[in-house]
């Protein structure tokens, strides 16, 4: 594939200022009629030809303001459309063109999923339906009329707002027109037509204007869209209430469907959705899942504004819109929930998904300089890292600047194709500060390493705090400049009380922003030896080596006042002793470190079990072990990994076994299951203990793990103790796991749990187990959640068995990823992306995933988008 590279832009020769399709939905031959009112760009070449994208097309007719294009004044393929020399004026072109829904296994373009046509036009999916300058700085104002057979598909929806709609007599079929008055790109084009159920209600804008919003879904499967219609009015009130930004239609309609390749999609007045992201219902999701299904509503729902209203230029400013979205969504669930609960759980997820990203050979900047296929580049990096970098803005420059630079760039650019650039300058403009260094966050990738020196001088009750940052190399980028971090801190007595921080170099609230390699902070009138704490919540993403002891971490652990440092302190003091256990020969003697950790644990626990049960859950839980094997870094061995997680749970279940049974009975369930964040914090503490009891004591471990699944009254506490018995092997966990798949038979979704919790299972026989379970009726590789929740969870969540010392379980993704590369190249390319961490393991392993990403390479006929990937991860 050809590369693109960002100093590539240039705008395009042509606009298209209006476009109406007439798409009349056939399952194999569907017809999309095109005419769209083009014109040149004055900002273009003049005299270009017309260069339309096309792919896996076929055209049936082609004219030109009325008349028929004649053969020699165009170039047809497939794969795109020229108009040799198309007029010097504003001329209108109808094409026709066909396609086949249900052949389209790539589920891009138009598709059908389990009978529902619909669409998915990110990034360039609006191509395969007709030809078009798909790119998204042209935006067009699109009218739709969709014609179906009104047996097959009585909902026909469009992006905008309703038009008219009817029946065409004689005929069985019926027609629906929607126009959508705001400008739009191709890229979030939808149209939808099939049998739905849906809910629905009526919502009132800031401003008074009435809205329909609605959530379609499978027939019957209503009741289980309540829970998304509540988070979609949610989120229409919080963006009024934090961002003041209003909806803008007369109807906001989300639709379900059951195959999709990733979570979601934010077409204009249209969102479409995974099912996975909309269905649920006490007996068939689990709190996670309702926390998601709330945080990806919001998420698309808040693109409105920042994506729809405000595009991007092209698509290297993909974090313009993603980045941003996703912390105005984490914000919103924040605010939802417990804010130091949700920012732990953002910060897990950064360090699991971003960091491993940037110490691979897939790193790239949060706005890469080049692609070859931008369907890989919606990553860890520019959504999560993205997201960071807005928030280490808002950090720097305090709550009122930020808000208002929020509302200048919703002023300044709505309407627009942005960037990255407008971005910054509203923000420098508001607040009169110079963002030039900041905006290195941007284009520079890898994670910063921040060393940190302290001493402390009793005689002059000095306290000096040295800081160093570096960012080690990454692929295609040698070289690295300081970063601009915010480093939020404070210091912490080693006996609980508060010191003040009399430092010239901080801010009133508690904040350092270090421009340079270098910092130095001295702290005056410090009467005792003070702890640190260091980038409270999180305030950079960057990587902390700290010079303090166990003692140290375990006092900010018992009295910070900042509660992402209390658990990060847990989580440091934990992650010294699982590295240095996993990495000796012998086993480095960590008991009495473990044990004095177990113990605070313990007496941190009687208070916050009561006081917030989600932290509690949080500081029981200790490093996965992909962030040890990220730790250690080099010559990984996944199972001196497994067996240093599993002795240090046992370890801690032994040592809190009184205190984790005390907080099982005291959270016993009571009454109705409730989704609400209070009610799964008690769930997820009571369902932690349980795992470690069973962690120290397998046998207590799967006795009480039955007896929960027995009694269970929600899929939280039955997938909890599934998941425990799930790695005490046995018949207990056989039967269980039978019996769970004949409770949820004709559960897809309740499936994907069942599937995902065999392929995680840490034991040799597991291969065999997921082999077994491709021929299950439940599974089928065309659809992406049945995958990703088998062969994701092996590759993702299964290290001992995906690293298998004999290479099988590399050789196994390789396979799918090869059977996938033509079906679903977007599917496999991810999938193959779980390969990225080959480097950092034993040479035995090493040279086993080597050769299975060769193997790939040699293959014939691979997509842009597995060859992308295996050319980068072989680099
Ligand atoms: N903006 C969307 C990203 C996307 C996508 C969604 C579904 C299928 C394929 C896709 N390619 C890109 C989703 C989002 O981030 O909001
Ligand atoms: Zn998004």
């Amino acid at each position: 594939p050809t590369v693109i590279g960002l100093d590539d832009y240039r705008p395009s020769d042509h606009l298209a200022d209006t476009i109406h399709l007439d798409i009349l939905l056939h399952p194999t031959a569907t017809r999309i009629v095109a005419e769209t009112a083009f014109r040149p760009n004055p900002a273009g070449r003049p005299g270009a030809p017309l260069v339309l994208d096309g792919d896996e097309l076929r055209l049936c007719g082609i004219e030109l303001d009325g008349q028929p294009l004649p053969a020699e004044a165009f170039e047809a393929s497939p794969q795109g459309l020229t108009v040799l020399a198309p007029p010097q004026r504003p001329f209108r072109l109808r094409v026709v063109t066909e396609v086949d829904p249900t052949a389209n296994t790539k589920l891009m373009g138009l598709y059908r999923s389990g009978g529902i046509y619909c669409t998915q036009c990110e990034a360039d999916g609006f191509r395969r339906i007709t030809y078009a300058l798909d790119r998204p700085d042209v935006l067009s104002v699109y009218t739709t009329r969709i014609e179906a057979d009104e047996s097959e598909a009585p909902t026909l929806l469009g992006n905008g707002n309703p038009g008219e709609a009817g029946a065409i007599p004689g005929t069985g079929r019926h027609f629906a027109i929607w126009h959508d008055p705001f400008p739009k790109p191709g890229y979030l084009f939808a149209v939808v037509g099939g049998r739905l159920g849906k809910v629905s209600k009526p919502f009132t804008t800031m401003s008074g204007r009435p809205v329909e919003i609605a959530v379609h879904v499978e027939p019957g499967k209503e009741p289980r869209a309540e829970y998304a219609l509540d988070a979609l009015e949610r989120s229409m009130r919080w963006d009024e209430e934090v961002f003041a930004r209003e909806y803008d239609l007369d109807v906001f309609n989300v639709v379900a469907v059951s195959d999709f390749n990733m979570g979601a999609m934010e077409n204009k007045g249209l969102n479409i959705f995974n099912d996975k992201y909309v269905l649920a219902s006490p007996e068939t999701a689990t709190d996670s899942d309702y926390a998601n299904i709330e945080a990806v509503i919001a998420h698309e729902y808040f693109h409105n504004w920042t994506g729809n209203r405000i595009t991007c230029r092209d698509w290297f400013q993909l974090c313009l819109k993603e980045g941003l979205t996703v912390f105005r969504d984490q914000e919103f669930s924040s605010d939802q929930r417990s804010r130091a609960v949700h920012r732990i759980g953002e910060v897990r997820t950064l360090r699991a998904r971003q960091f491993t990203e940037d110490a691979g050979p897939l790193a790239h900047p949060v706005r890469p300089n080049q692609f070859r296929e931008i369907n890989n580049f919606y990553t860890a990096t520019v959504y999560e890292k993205g997201a960071e970098i807005v928030r280490m803005l808002k950090t720097l420059l305090g709550e009122a600047d930020f808000a208002a630079g929020m509302t200048r760039f919703f002023e300044t650019c709505d309407g627009t194709a942005a960037t990255v650039e407008d971005f910054l300058d509203a923000f420098a403009a508001v607040s009169g500060r110079d963002l030039s260094d900041f905006a290195r966050w941007y284009v520079q990738s890898g994670t910063p390493v921040v060393t940190v020196r302290t001493e402390y001088d009793p005689a002059q009750a000095r306290y000096r705090i040295d800081l160093t940052q570096e960012t080690p190399p990454t692929p295609g980028q040698a070289e690295k400049g300081p970063l601009v971090l915010p480093v939020a801190l404070g210091l912490v007595s080693p006996t609980g009380a508060a010191i003040a921080a009399d430092c010239a170099d901080l801010r009133p609230d508690g904040v350092h922003v270090m421009a340079g390699s270098r910092a130095s902070l001295i702290f005056e009138n410090v009467r005792e030896r003070p702890v640190p704490s260091l980038f409270r919540g999180f305030s950079a993403p960057v990587k902390l080596r700290l010079d303090l002891g166990d003692d140290d971490l375990l006092a900010l652990l018992e009295h910070d006042s900042d509660p992402f440092n209390r658990w990060q302190a847990a989580q440091m003091v934990a992650m010294r002793l699982l590295v240095g256990q996993a990495t000796s020969e012998s086993g480095t003697p960590v008991e009495a470190s473990l044990l004095r950790l177990a113990l605070a644990l313990g007496r941190v626990l009687v208070v916050e079990s009561e006081r917030d049960p989600a932290f509690a859950a949080l500081l029981l839980s200790l490093p996965s072990e992909t962030e040890i094997a990220q730790e250690i870094g080099s010559d990984v061995d996944p199972d001196a990994v497994h067996r240093a997680w599993l002795a240090a749970r046992g370890t801690i279940g032994t040592v809190l076994a009184a205190d984790l049974a005390a907080i099982r009975a005291a959270t016993e369930p009571d009454g109705a299951y409730s989704p609400d964040a209070a009610s799964a914090g008690r769930r997820a503490l009571r369902n932690v203990a349980l795992d470690l009891l069973a962690s120290a004591d397998p046998a207590f471990g799967e006795r009480e793990a039955d007896r929960q699944l027995a009694a269970a009254g929600n899929m939280t506490d039955r997938l909890a103790a599934l998941a425990v018995l799930s790695r005490i092997p046995g018949d207990t966990r056989e039967r269980a796991l039978a019996r769970f798949a004949e409770d949820f038979a004709g559960e897809p979704l309740v499936l994907d749990k069942w599937f995902g919790i065999q392929a995680a299972i840490p034991e040799p026989g597991t291969l065999d187990r997921i082999h077994g379970l491709t021929s299950h009726p439940a599974f089928s590789f065309t659809n992406p959640n049945r995958v990703r929740a088998l062969v994701g969870s092996l590759a993702l969540a299964n290290p001992t068995q995906f690293h298998r010392a004999d290479g099988a379980g590399y050789a196994f993704l390789a396979d799918i990823v090869l059977m996938l590369n033509g079906s679903n190249p977007q599917v496999a390319a991810r999938l193959l992306t779980a390969f990225s961490t080959w480097r950092t393991v034993e040479p035995g392993r090493r040279a086993n995933a080597e050769s299975q990403l060769k193997r790939i390479a040699r293959e014939q006929n691979l997509s842009p988008d597995v060859s992308d990937i295996v050319a980068r991860s072989l680099s």
